[in-house]
């Protein structure tokens, strides 16, 4: 076989090489419900191509899969997106995009070893879904911030009335993004850090 006409037997792409400066790699991981846009976020800020487990929605998942609001989706993650984004020259983020289907919460196990902070991805059309991701980020101790996902036909509310729906305390950020524009996701992404940031800056009193 004559190797080198293959394009799979490639050097490393300059994009996969992480900056020699980079001192800090750190887990986030960006969870909710089915269909808000995780698989979206972690492709629009990821500068690796990122790993995406999609895979063509099958009868498999009728009954199972909640696809209320989202009828059209004809892809569902199985397992998890993975990507990478270098915030500053020193700080580098680890993406994990896992499913919010309490089909696949034993994932959960794994993937949260040594995460340092979640993105929850919420649909304002389907708040419930988030309610249970939240309740058990909360179980874990694993800090958060929450992201609206503006699609064109939800409902908009006030950010506190939301943090009154969701059951939020009052210092968890909440903000409105666009998960396939990489600006926006970069800041959820910002809030996040400045949020942790903040944590270890103020720890709550045990
Ligand atoms: N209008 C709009 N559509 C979005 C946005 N984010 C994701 N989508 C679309 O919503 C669908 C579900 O997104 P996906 O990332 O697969 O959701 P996941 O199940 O959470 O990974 C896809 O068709 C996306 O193109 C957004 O911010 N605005
Ligand atoms: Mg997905």
């Amino acid at each position: 076989m004559d190797f080198r006409s293959s394009d799979t037997v490639i050097g490393p792409r300059t994009e996969d090489i992480l900056p020699a400066t980079a001192a800090a790699a750190v887990k986030v991981v960006i969870v909710g419900g089915f269909g808000v846009g995780k698989t979206t976020l972690v492709g629009s800020v990821s500068e690796i191509r990122p790993l995406s487990t999609e895979e063509t929605m099958t009868q498999a998942g009728v009954g199972v899969d909640d696809i209320h609001g989202v009828e059209h989706k004809a892809a569902t993650t199985v397992a998890m997106d993975f990507g990478r984004i270098t915030l500053n020259e020193h700080l580098v983020l680890y993406l994990f995009g896992t499913p919010g289907q309490q089909r696949f919460w034993f994932l959960w196990n794994g993937l949260f070893d040594g995460a340092l902070g979640a993105v929850v991805l919420v649909d304002t059309r389907r708040l419930e879904v988030s309610f249970d991701v939240i309740g058990r980020l909360e179980d874990r101790g694993v800090p958060f911030v929450v992201a609206i996902n503006t699609f064109p036909e939800a409902p908009s509310y006030p950010t506190e009335e939301l943090r009154a729906a969701l059951d939020l305390p009052a210092d968890v950020p909440i903000i409105n993004c666009d998960a396939r524009l990489r600006a926006s996701s970069r800041d959820v992404l910002m809030t996040l850090m400045r949020y942790l940031h903040s944590l270890t800056a103020n720890p709550e009193p045990q």
